[in-house]
């Protein structure tokens, strides 16, 4: 890898094994040679946010470093998406996998097709306890450090699901 760069990833999945879709998306990643996966949270069942009457996701978080620029890696991530089947119907859709970029080595961006950090990445519990859990004093955009964000935030919808990342044990 020439140039590196530092990118918090976040991954969802609701639909088709979601847990087995986030391990298999985390080794697709690992796998890509411009991509090395430097931490893994724990895998959780979040309660769905936004449009509600869908099943309940499986979301994790990693921090990868990469030779890639951002729309580099966003491109790679939706290809990976779409390897999983993932079809794009409406806003906030269940899905196969969903593949956010959260940060991307504390670049901002106002491009929408890719917003940086992420617009509503701060105020998803889903993405700030993963993330807390990996990068406690990781300081995301203006909205400060991960570990009081998830704090605010609480882990209301939350269930650590599997202790298989580099932080915290299942109890
Ligand atoms: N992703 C969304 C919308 N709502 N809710 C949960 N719990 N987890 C997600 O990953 C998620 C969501 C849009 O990307
Ligand atoms: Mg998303
Ligand atoms: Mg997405």
């Amino acid at each position: 890898m020439s140039e590196r760069k530092q990118a918090v990833i976040a991954l969802g999945a609701n639909l088709d094994k979601p847990a087995a879709q986030i391990r298999t998306a985390l080794e697709a990643l690992a796998v890509h040679p411009q991509i090395r996966i430097l931490k893994t949270s724990s895998l959780y069942r979040t309660a769905p946010v936004g449009y509600d009457d869908q099943p309940d996701f499986v979301n994790a978080v990693c921090l990868a470093e990469t030779g890639l620029d951002g729309v580099s890696l966003l491109s790679v991530l939706n290809r990976i998406e779409a390897d999983f089947g993932r079809e794009r119907s409406f806003r906030n859709a269940p899905r196969t996998l969903d593949l956010d970029i959260v940060d991307f080595n504390g670049e901002t961006s106002a491009d929408p097709h890719l917003t940086l950090p992420h617009p509503r990445a701060h105020e998803r519990g889903f993405v700030m306890v993963p993330l807390a859990e990996i990068l406690p004093d990781f300081v995301l955009g203006k909205h400060g450090k991960a570990a009081d964000l998830a704090a605010a935030l609480g882990d209301e919808g939350i269930v650590l699901l599997d202790g298989g990342g580099d932080g915290k044990q299942a109890v």
